[in-house]
């Protein structure tokens, strides 16, 4: 079975990449979904319909959390978490980082991952228990052993007006003082991805919801990575405070983190 869902989570992503990828091209409607600058297009909301479409044909007693659509619990043990487009910031700006997230849980624990990237023409995934790839590569973490020699990344919160925008902003401070750099790429899916890959050593962020994560974890988690609360315990996405990481660094960063109060918030 889980050979079987990895294959159709591939087609579904690779079929909504292209079609996200042509309409970026065209123009499409753009809202926002609430007091913030969170942005939905029409492109998000049609690619989650293609996709949701099929794995309830296929897959009828399925549970199913997309970003833009309310969950549906089935009866089965599997559940599909679904961001159809992360990174709706940049594709409404014609920036080509932008991601279609999906990951298959069972009985709550991940099982396989897949985030396609279609300007890159990078397709990252990754079965619970046979590594990760992109495209037909075998993908592992970098060998950075020191914040010094790393490379990080970071994303803001919608909210600009709470706490952890303000302490977001002291963090990319004191960790652009302590490495090569601190980029925001603006889509979850990808930084981890290419933390996976060794692009990037360490990530953290606020206020990710679990459709941004569940594809892009279990890929970093099977390329050798990490990923914690940023008090270094196991993750609870309910507490949506994230550090992701080679492993190699990971203490180092939760030092960093806690000496600023970054894990209290
Ligand atoms: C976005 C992320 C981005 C993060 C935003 C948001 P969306 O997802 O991937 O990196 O900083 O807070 O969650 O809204 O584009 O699917």
């Amino acid at each position: 079975m889980p050979t079987h869902l990895l294959q159709i989570a591939k087609k579904l992503a690779h079929d909504a990449g292209l079609f996200a990828l042509k309409t970026q091209e065209k123009g499409f409607k753009i809202e926002k979904k609430d007091v913030y600058h969170n942005l939905v297009t029409e492109v998000d909301k049609e690619c989650e319909k293609m996709i949701i479409q099929t794995i309830k044909n296929n897959f009828p007693d399925h549970s199913i959390l997309s970003e833009e659509s309310s969950p549906q619990e089935g009866t089965g043990d599997y559940k599909w978490i679904i961001d159809p487009i992360d990174g709706t910031t940049n594709f409404a700006h014609g920036l080509p980082f932008f991601a279609i997230s999906i990951a298959v849980v069972y009985k709550g624990k991940p099982i396989i991952g897949v985030v396609e990237i279609p300007a890159m023409k990078e397709t990252f995934w990754a079965q619970e228990g046979k590594g990760a790839y992109v495209n037909s590569e075998k993908i592992s973490v970098s060998h950075v052993t020191s914040l010094k020699d790393a490379l990080l990344a970071t994303g803001f919160p919608y909210d600009r007006s709470g706490p952890r925008y303000k302490k977001n902003m002291e963090l990319w401070d004191h960790f652009y003082g302590l490495s090569h750099g601190v980029r925001r790429i603006g889509t979850a899916a990808l930084d981890l991805c290419y933390t996976a890959c060794g692009r990037f050593d360490g990530y953290w962020e606020y206020n990710l919801k679990p459709w941004d994560i569940a594809a892009g974890k279990i890929i970093l988690e099977e390329a050798g990575g990490t990923v914690t609360n940023m008090d270094g315990s196991k993750l609870n996405p309910s507490l949506s405070n994230f550090l992701a990481s080679n492993s190699r660094i990971h203490s180092e960063m939760l030092t960093e983190l806690k000496k600023r109060g970054a894990d209290k918030l």
